[in-house]
């Protein structure tokens, strides 16, 4: 059983900012000695990417890169310049959604083609795209994660269309590691509990949300980035090395209160 990660290689897909759960994860993976590249959405986040990455205590083995998930080419382009630089790769945070506010709020009924669609490329497409470049570079097996909601599972308001793209996401999650199993490479999801980040920001109803946790989750309260570092963590490393396919609620229990 190895819990140092210093021999570890893992693409960070997805931080925004400090309070971005994906952040959680590199720092918890930071700490365990991995080696992190670290690939952004497009020029606005760059630098508070780079700036983030500066301040860690290992910054100067990491790797920052561009990676849009909406173009197939920018992809492999992305994973074309990781072979080069690093060669093997052992997982994977793929830390990525988004749908345009109008699908989140309202009735799901007025989802529009394009918003749907939209959703689904981004948030739940993009972790098989991904996994298409990412495979030539896993031979020595790996780890996988995505970070879900239970939104998928079940209705929650306001959620919509990214409920659906959810929906998506971990099927595609079950898929895929059936596919990759043969190559001992493990693919999951965290299901996290709402976090105060800026996907969340100006979404309606996310107090709301917050405040439902602390008064009906198990462990009466929210959850934090660092608690789903520590899981994203054990999904990473070979602690999990029997699971795969899984969604693993890291939500204070919420999920199972009916
Ligand atoms: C039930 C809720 C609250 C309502 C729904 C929130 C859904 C949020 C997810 C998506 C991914 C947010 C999103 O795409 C927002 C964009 O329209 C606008 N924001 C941006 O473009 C910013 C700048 C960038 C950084 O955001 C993204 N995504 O690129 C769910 C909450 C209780 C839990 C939650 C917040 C879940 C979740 O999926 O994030």
């Amino acid at each position: 059983m190895q819990l140092d990660l210093s021999n570890k290689t893992y693409v960070v897909m997805g931080v925004a900012n400090k309070r971005s759960i994906a952040w959680g994860i590199a720092e918890t993976l930071d700490q365990a000695g991995a080696r992190l590249i670290f690939t952004y959405a497009g020029e606005r986040f760059e630098k508070n990417v780079k700036d983030l990455v500066s301040e860690l205590p290992s910054a100067d083995k990491h790797l920052v890169l561009p990676c849009n998930v909406s173009s197939d080419e920018e992809i492999a382009d992305t994973f074309a310049q990781i072979g080069e630089k690093v060669g093997v790769i052992h997982g994977i945070a793929h830390c990525i959604a988004f749908a345009e506010k109008a699908e989140l709020e309202g009735e799901f009924l007025n989802a529009t083609r394009e918003g749907f669609l939209n959703a689904q490329n981004i948030s739940a497409y993009s972790l098989t795209a991904v996994l298409k470049e990412a495979r030539p570079l896993m031979t020595e097996g790996g780890s996988v994660i995505t970070l879900t909601y239970l939104g998928g599972e079940k209705v929650v308001k306001n959620y919509n269309t990214m409920g659906v793209a959810k929906a998506s996401l971990d099927a595609s999650v079950r898929y895929l590691a059936n596919d990759l199993g043969k190559e001992n490479i493990r693919v999951n999801a965290i299901s996290a509990g709402p976090i105060r980040t800026l996907s969340a920001k100006g979404v309606g109803g996310f107090n709301d949300v917050l405040q439902a946790m602390e008064d009906h989750a198990p462990l009466k309260r929210t959850v934090t980035q660092e608690e789903v570092g520590k899981s994203a963590f054990f999904l990473l490393s070979d602690l999990s090395s029997g699971v795969t396919g899984e969604i693993l609620h890291v939500d204070g229990g919420y999920s199972t209160i009916g």
